[in-house]
């Protein structure tokens, strides 16, 4: 209705996510597409001439996407006025490096502060009122104004507008990022009156209903605490959700997932891109404040989904030591995980073949990737081998016949299901080689036949039932070039424990592919 067929047509080639059997796929140009990915520092892409010898270096490291900021205040320095040079600059720059991009939109707040907004919003205090503690107003702009959510989701529909006029066609825009680590630092609320109002207030029926229709698949912290409350479907925040600041996060996550999802779904009537909202992780044994308090954590996830569905992702920062429990908390049946910042170096150039092995990740980018560092040379390297196993994994992923993992001292051996077999993995222990950290991803691309890639670690296969015993064939190590597998050495005896196992290597990443047999 009103729709025409080259709308259509061109709406379907956008960049949007699917689900395709098992998996959650992000679909570019109508093909399933993994962001190999890095964060540049904040203040880099504010200047073209500053970006210019930077892009042929993240080329160099076999990124295909770069995440990048964007700011209201360059997009709208005087109100009403737009200024899209730098956007349009960049764009210019990301095609002739042949990279994708992820647009930040640094706009009411990043990291639970409000730096980025224009002057004109910033001195304009009675019109774009800030959050309140201990009395005095702070650099956090107010979730509850009305005026100031009209003004940044003006600012970013003209953005979205822009990006359709610009780049429907290239697709070099293939997702936005809303905002950046929202919550309020240091404390647990905001207590402005008009949050005060609302804190005392009852809790908004939407929520209510949500937390009714979804208990079964709510975040189990969040059922519990609500549980535990005893199941209110009324009352004010602190009767439905106690007396602790438990409610006054639940509360600022309302309330930010209310702005923020008006914002996006503005934006998307614009420009439909997938849109996501990023987390600063709390830490162990912290507060609501310690952190912002409000930012989509996974135990108030849902209170974002329960405000609006614009958000198409809630996607973690993930700093903290636990890699794989956070991968764990974020991927959900309604959530893919993605990962728009992160460490990189060595660390980063394991996790990376955990989080596409095991979850599918849509993306993985380590914040700070125009250090050009030499720690970044292990990441890279993960990269290198990754990008030619891109086609490979996506095709395997509907399937469920992709897994990834990180071995470690305290997580020697993993196992787990793949098409028709069952795979032991566990860090090599051949001798002189003894492995003390592992990692790498496994796929089924035959009945009979696997690709890996990774090191440190060996596998042996089972069958699925206890019957019949299962045998290596042959172990090849080798690559692709332009999707074809080209073999290199044949792996027999020491190189595969004379054939009781497939071995990666501790000391260099390799690509191998095995062939089992049945007896
Ligand atoms: C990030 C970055 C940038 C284990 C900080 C991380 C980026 C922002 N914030 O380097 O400022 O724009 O999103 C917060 C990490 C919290 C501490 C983790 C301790």
């Amino acid at each position: 209705l009103g729709l025409n067929a080259k709308t259509l047509r061109s709406q379907e080639t956008l960049p949007h996510l699917e689900k395709r059997g098992e998996a959650t796929q992000l679909i570019v140009d109508g093909q399933p597409f993994i962001m190999l990915s890095g964060e540049l520092h904040n203040s880099s892409s504010s200047s073209l001439a500053y970006m210019e010898p930077s892009w042929p270096k993240l080329a160099a490291m076999s990124l295909n996407t770069v995440v990048t900021p964007i700011s209201w205040e360059l997009v709208e320095p005087t109100e009403g006025h737009y200024d899209f040079a730098l956007i349009d600059g960049l764009l210019a720059q990301a095609r002739q490096h042949h990279q994708r991009v992820v647009f930040l939109w640094l706009a009411s707040w990043k990291n639970g502060e409000s730096s980025y907004p224009p002057v004109w919003v910033k001195r304009e205090a009675h019109r774009f009122p800030r959050a309140m503690r201990n009395g005095n107003p702070i650099n956090t702009l107010s979730t509850l104004s009305p005026a100031t959510l009209d003004a940044d989701a003006r600012a970013f529909t003209a953005v979205m507008q822009h990006l359709k006029e610009v780049d429907s066609k290239d697709h070099t825009v293939i997702m936005m990022q809303v905002e950046n680590e929202v919550g309020i630092l240091g404390d647990t609320r905001d207590h402005s009156a008009a949050a005060n109002q609302a804190f005392n207030s009852t809790v908004p029926a939407e929520l209510i209903t949500y937390l009714k229709t979804h208990k079964d698949t709510l975040d189990p912290e969040l059922r519990d605490l609500w549980v535990a409350n005893g199941q209110k479907t009324s009352g004010t925040w602190a009767q439905v959700f106690g007396n602790t600041s438990r409610a006054d996060e639940i509360f600022m996550a309302w309330n930010y997932a209310r702005y923020v999802q008006t914002v996006a779904a503005k934006g998307k009537a614009a420009y439909p891109l997938p849109m996501y909202v990023n987390a600063w992780l709390a830490g162990e044994n912290s507060t609501p404040g310690d952190y912002p308090s409000g930012g989509p954590q996974p135990r108030v996830i849902d209170i974002w989904k329960a405000a609006g569905s614009a958000i198409d992702i809630y996607a973690p920062d993930l700093y903290q030591p636990n890699f794989t429990w956070w991968s764990n908390r974020y991927h959900r049946p309604d959530n893919p995980l993605f990962i728009p910042e992160t460490v990189g170096g060595a660390a980063g150039a394991a996790n990376v073949f955990y989080a596409i092995g095991e979850h599918g990740a849509l993306g993985f980018s380590p914040f700070a990737i125009d250090d050009f560092d030499e720690a970044n040379k292990d990441l890279a390297n993960s990269y290198s081998v990754l990008t030619p196993l891109l086609p490979i994994i996506l095709e395997q992923q509907p399937k469920a016949n992709v897994h990834g993992f990180l071995l470690d001292q305290t997580h020697p051996s993993v196992e787990f299901p793949i098409n028709g077999y069952i795979a032991h993995v566990s860090l090599d222990q051949i001798f002189g080689y003894h492995s003390e950290k592992g990692f790498g991803l496994i796929a089924a691309t035959g009945p009979d036949e696997f690709i890996g890639a990774g090191k440190g670690f060996r596998v042996s296969f089972t069958s699925r039932s206890s019957n019949p015993r299962v045998g290596i064939a042959s172990i090849d190590e080798g690559k692709f070039e332009s999707g074809k597998w080209i073999p290199g050495r044949r792996l027999n005896g020491d190189e595969n424990d004379q054939g009781n196992y497939w071995r990666f290597d501790p000391r260099q990443i390799r690509t191998e592919k095995a062939t089992v047999y049945q007896f």
